[in-house]
């Protein structure tokens, strides 16, 4: 049988616990509220630009906006994320600009990786926020890795590391865990149990009971938590995190939500989800439950948020155009951040890049077609 699960707000938005045990000020809520909805809007944009053929490719957090963003407001911001790929709401929370988001996903000569990664795998030192990595589960490891340090130099801080129910099979999570219990880690992992690993379901993910569980067998606490309701994640993972500052070591959250959206962009989720499961889970999306809450509390309003959403509307629209008129990152700049220092391979390869783009120059003013 699964462990109770952290409630405060059910999907009928009605309170079951004690507001004040949360711990969130009105502008708290406005801040999480507002960062909430900027990443749907967002969102929508980029599905759009995805679909225009004006970016490649785009991974979104539809349905997941409760469960990243409320547990990124529980640390501090010295604390080190260790992301997967759909925490852009951490990224605005820690002071990212829309210019420089859109920059990353445009790959242009203003993205400060200048196109090396796919769109949408960011990454800025600036806010201690850790390169997002294509393969599944390598962050975890890094995050222990990193919590362990912070422990052995007396630092007081500490790692919060997402990652999707799938990337609970890889090794890496096993071995991550097992670290972090041995040597008490500070650190805490944000299992985003969005029910999706692409097209397999989460119940064929595990055999074990959900995934919270699993910190038992490392000798931590797991705990269950509504992921669509703001207060259970927020005041979930504030406990966790004091507890790592603490040094009483590390603690998995499950955050039990719903992917609404495909996978990404390149995936049709209409071809294996089950339409009155998403029929029911949208009716338990976080953004509108939490909506209803805040208009109870005298917090939200129509204007209010219809101002916010124009103003930032804006802000996206210039961020597209600018990112538009920047240029392709010069191809030289693949070679630049391989290595701290150049060798001899690199060279050489980056001399027949530099021979290879004169060639294609002669075949443009020829007007052959290079095959
Ligand atoms: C090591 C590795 N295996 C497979 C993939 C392909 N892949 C990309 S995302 C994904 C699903 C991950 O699911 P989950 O961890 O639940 O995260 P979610 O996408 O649901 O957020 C897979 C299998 C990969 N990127 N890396
Ligand atoms: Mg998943």
């Amino acid at each position: 049988m699964q462990q109770p699960i952290v409630q405060y707000l059910d999907a009928n938005s009605k309170m079951h616990g004690d507001a004040n045990k949360v711990g969130l000020a009105q502008k708290d809520h406005r801040t999480i509220f507002t960062l909430m909805l900027k990443v749907r809007l967002f969102e929508e944009r980029c599905m759009k630009l995805q679909r225009q053929g004006r970016i490649g490719f785009y991974i979104g957090a539809y349905g997941q906006e409760a469960s990243h963003i409320a547990s990124a407001y529980a640390f501090r911001k010295q604390d080190w994320i260790f992301p997967s790929y759909r925490e852009l709401g951490v990224m605005l929370l820690r002071g990212i600009s829309m210019q420089e988001i859109v920059n990353q996903i445009y790959g242009n000569s203003e993205d400060h990786t200048q196109g090396a990664q796919m769109p949408c795998h960011h990454s800025f030192r600036k806010a201690n926020f850790v390169s997002i990595s294509s393969p599944i589960a390598t962050q975890i490891p890094q995050a222990v890795g990193m919590a362990m340090a912070a422990k052995y130099k007396g630092d007081k801080v500490i790692a919060g590391v997402y990652l999707g129910d799938g990337g609970t099979s890889e090794g890496d999570f096993h071995v991550a865990m097992n670290f972090a219990g041995v040597y008490q880690a500070p650190v805490v992992f944000i299992v985003e149990n969005n029910q999706w690993a692409i097209s397999c379901p989460a119940h064929e993910q595990t055999a074990s009971d959900g995934f919270a569980i699993k910190a038992k067998a490392y000798g931590f606490e797991g705990l269950r938590v509504d992921g669509n309701d703001v207060l259970a994640v927020y005041e979930a993972t504030k406990r966790a995190v004091e507890k790592a500052r603490q040094g009483k070591g590390p603690t998995l959250i499950e955050n039990v939500t719903y992917r609404l959206f495909s996978h990404s962009s390149s995936d049709d989720a209409s071809r294996y989800q089950n339409k009155q499961e998403y029929e029911q889970a949208l009716k338990c999306e976080p953004l509108i439950r939490y909506r209803n809450y805040l208009q109870e509390q005298g917090i939200w309003n129509e204007a209010w948020e219809k101002e916010i959403s124009e103003d930032f509307k804006k802000e996206v629209d210039v961020a597209i155009k600018t990112a538009e008129k920047q240029p392709r990152p010069d191809p030289s700049t693949l070679f630049t951040h391989v290595y701290a220092t150049s060798n001899p391979l690199l060279e050489e390869q980056q001399r027949l890049l530099q021979e290879e783009l004169k060639e294609r120059e002669s075949w443009e003013e020829e007007g052959a077609f290079p095959l």
